[in-house]
């Protein structure tokens, strides 16, 4: 048991609920250390939603809005450390989930796909199309889903398949706290941001930009620039260092 009052409550709760997921055969040990990095990101940024971050999201949501099929990939860490939201955000975008996962096997994809229907979402998972260039298995995807998708939402990416994404002409938007990664460099769009804080945005953004025309979320969309969100997730990394090193001698 964590007690609630422990100064890294929320982040214990994280960690508690990937061991869980992974008792349950929904993560895999290496999405712990997946995790791990994650969490040493997120520590350095602040732990919190930058500006830049709430732009990305916002950007996000209204691409996902103007897309013909825009589509939310899922892998196991995901679907324990945000099956509500992220089922909330699927509904509000009329954008299926579909399972996703780069340590592949039937039952794992069939475990996810039972848990997050458990929270009311769509979950694509039949498996039966291959995206071509892609050796390892995150290039099995359902025929319905990624593989026609024209956008797609890819929380806690690996580099290769955002490459191949983009290579089949989809929009990719990014969620990862690293902006070095090759997944955040390639991304239309990246989220620099944890994914319990991104998601939960993007489904407030969702409530307040669903009924807003074509024009409006263009509006939104246009002259965004992913290369200065990144520079700016740097900016921000190099300004809380600055600070820590700052306290050491107060
Ligand atoms: O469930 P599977 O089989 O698809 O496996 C999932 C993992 C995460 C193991 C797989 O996708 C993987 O190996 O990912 P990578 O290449 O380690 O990339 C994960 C990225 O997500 C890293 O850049 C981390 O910094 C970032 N990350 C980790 N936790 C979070 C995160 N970004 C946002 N929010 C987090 N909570």
């Amino acid at each position: 048991m964590i007690p609630k009052d422990h100064p890294r409550y929320e982040s214990l709760m994280m960690r508690e609920k990937l061991v869980e997921g992974y008792k349950r055969g929904i993560t895999v040990l290496q999405g712990l250390i997946a995790h791990g990095r994650g969490e040493m990101f997120d520590y350095v940024l602040g732990e919190k939603s930058h500006d830049f971050a709430l732009r990305a999201e916002k950007v996000a949501v209204a691409l996902m809005l103007l897309s013909k099929g825009p589509v939310i990939s899922v892998n196991g860490n995901t679907a324990v450390l945000v099956p509500k939201e992220i089922s909330e955000l699927s509904r509000l975008l009329n954008a299926p989930l579909e399972v996703n996962v780069f340590h592949f096997s039937k039952e794992r994809v069939d475990k996810i796909k039972s848990y997050l229907e458990k929270f009311g979402a769509t979950v694509l998972a039949n498996c039966d199309a291959e995206l071509k260039g892609l050796s390892h298995a995150r290039r099995i995807v359902d025929r319905r889903g990624i593989y026609v998708a024209d956008t797609v939402l890819v929380p806690l990416e690996d580099g290769d398949r955002c490459e191949i994404l983009k290579r089949h002409g989809k929009k990719v938007i990014a969620i990862d706290l690293n902006p070095l990664s090759r997944t955040a460099m390639k991304a239309d769009v990246t989220i620099v941001d944890n994914i319990v804080r991104a998601i939960p945005n993007m489904v407030k953004f969702a409530e307040e930009l669903r009924n807003c025309s074509r024009d409006e979320l263009e509006e939104i969309v246009s002259n965004y620039d992913n290369r200065e969100t990144l520079r700016l997730a740097l900016d921000a990394i190099k300004e809380n260092l600055t600070k820590m090193i700052e306290n050491l001698y107060k």
